[in-house]
């Protein structure tokens, strides 16, 4: 992509409303605009990110055993009074009503549905285990939408609900959850550590919450500092395996972690020693519960076991703060100038930076340097506009592209560019060829990103030397 072509409307004014580092970077590098209180325009940068947490939330979910679907953001209220929630919400819930006087709502999360689908179309044990989810815009009319996208009324998450014969069942799906959350987060660039928490009007008496550790945070935690250390990595694992993901589960919380709404005073001061213990704050990126038979029981989701007895299942829902993200990813990295992406979410893989724009050989080993990466599968955003070379290195900087290329006319004459590191500053000169090779190994771990199946792009920059 040209910049010249492109739709980044960057702000040089720090908003004076935006409270916390992430809601005034995503204002200023031109992610997003507010709508109304609460509510978003995802502009092109931003719309980028939110598919890359969006992808790889799929790509996590998918590997689980979990089953893509899509409900709608209306709902009717008659199936939230069968579960008895359309009372009990309260004053978050969107209502509607539509030309029929017919009572509505704006969904702020999908159990009754979900329970719905499945009690049409599931009635023996046959069919189970399921896990079925979907990614979604709710709404959540908050008293106080604030942060930007990371308190917002209108928000992106996933929620998938697992579907089981047995508690048994229901709690290995709650651990194949916490499992997939553990590296999904860790694809992001994040540490998010799964704390026991409260369930509030979902339901249910297991759950814990994935918190993110910034001091913007809105939940107040309390931890030992010892689960800082732990990550999930590249382990192999495999989802079916109740013993495997028992043991993950346990090894990430069986050390004392809870927010505010469960944390006990004497229990922590009993479990951990006075030097590991850490009180601060932190953001929630996702949730998990089991909440056995809430639902299946009021609204009649039941199979058939195999001696024809008739029961309800066993369920649980697990959620991703997926627009939430975006915000969180940018508290957990940025530096004064601005941003700094993740390989994982970025919105273009690398920089290009013209420093002579208008001149034949920097213009040309430019483009031959875009093609060449957007030959290997890659995104490169090619800042071509008419600046100052201060001007675009701060643009660079505030929208937080891991790699740059700065491309100029003292360097062209010694054959080389400098590849520059977003998050360390480190420059370093190379070819043109080399620097693409670079770029290219960074990225090959992204299994994600379309394969090289041809080799490099055969373009010669030297035609321009
Ligand atoms: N049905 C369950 C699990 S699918 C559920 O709704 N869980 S939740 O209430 O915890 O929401 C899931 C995730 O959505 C939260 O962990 C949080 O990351 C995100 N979220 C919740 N409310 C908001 C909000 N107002 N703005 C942005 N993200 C939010």
């Amino acid at each position: 992509m040209r910049l010249s072509r492109y739709f980044l409307p960057v702000l040089k004014e720090t908003p004076a409303d935006a409270q916390i580092a992430s809601h005034r970077l995503m204002l200023r590098a031109g992610m997003i605009k507010q709508a109304s209180a609460g509510i978003y325009s995802w502009l092109p940068l931003g719309y980028k990110v939110l598919r890359n947490i969006e992808r790889i939330v799929h790509e996590e979910q998918e590997r689980a055993g979990h089953i893509a679907m899509l409900m709608p953001t209306l709902q009717s209220a008659d199936l939230w009074r069968e579960s008895g929630r359309y009372d009990d919400y309260g004053e978050e819930m969107l209502r509607i009503a539509d030309r029929q006087g017919r009572d509505m709502l704006y969904g702020p999360t999908n159990e009754e549905l979900i329970t719905d689908i499945f009690r049409s179309h599931v009635n023996s044990y046959k069919d189970l285990p399921l896990t079925l989810y979907h990614i979604q815009w709710k709404f959540r009319d908050e008293i106080r939408p604030r942060f930007g996208v990371m308190r917002g009324r209108e928000f992106y998450m996933k929620d998938g609900y697992n579907f089981d014969l047995t508690r048994e069942d229901a709690l290995h799906a709650y651990n194949r959850h916490l499992v997939s959350y553990l590296r999904t987060f860790e694809r992001m660039g994040l540490q998010a550590i799964p704390m026991r928490a409260e369930s509030g009007p979902i339901g249910g008496d297991d759950t814990h919450e994935f918190l993110v550790l910034a001091d913007t945070g809105e939940s107040e935690v309390f931890y030992d500092s010892e689960i800082t250390d732990l990550r999930f990595g590249e382990r192999d694992i495999d989802y079916d395996s109740h013993e495997q993901c028992q043991a993950v589960m346990e090894e990430f919380t069986s050390r004392y972690a809870r927010t505010d709404d469960t944390h006990e005073e004497a229990v922590f001061h009993e479990r951990v020693p006075e030097d590991r213990r850490r009180h601060g704050r932190g953001i929630e990126v996702g949730q998990i519960f089991y909440f056995g038979t809430k639902y299946s029981e009021p609204m009649g989701a039941t199979v058939q076991t195999r001696d024809g007895e008739t029961v309800p299942v066993h369920m649980g829902s697990h959620g991703i703060g997926v627009s939430r993200l975006a915000g969180a990813i940018i508290e957990a990295s940025h530096d004064d100038a601005g941003i700094i992406w993740p390989e994982g979410v970025t919105p273009f893989h690398v920089g290009i930076v013209n420093l002579k724009q208008g001149d034949s050989q920097t213009d040309g080993a430019c483009a031959a340097l875009h093609d060449a990466v957007e030959a290997l599968g890659l995104a490169p955003l090619y800042d071509d506009r008419d600046e100052r070379a201060g001007a675009k290195f701060a643009t660079m900087d505030l929208i937080g592209l891991p790699w740059r290329i700065t491309v100029g006319p003292r360097g062209l004459k010694n054959g080389v560019v400098e590849l520059t590191c977003r998050r360390t500053g480190k420059v370093e000169e190379m070819t043109p060829e080399q620097a693409v090779e670079r770029v290219s190994h960074i990225y090959a771990p992204h299994h994600h990103l379309r394969p090289m199946t041809e080799p490099m792009a055969k373009r010669s920059f030297h035609t321009w030397l």
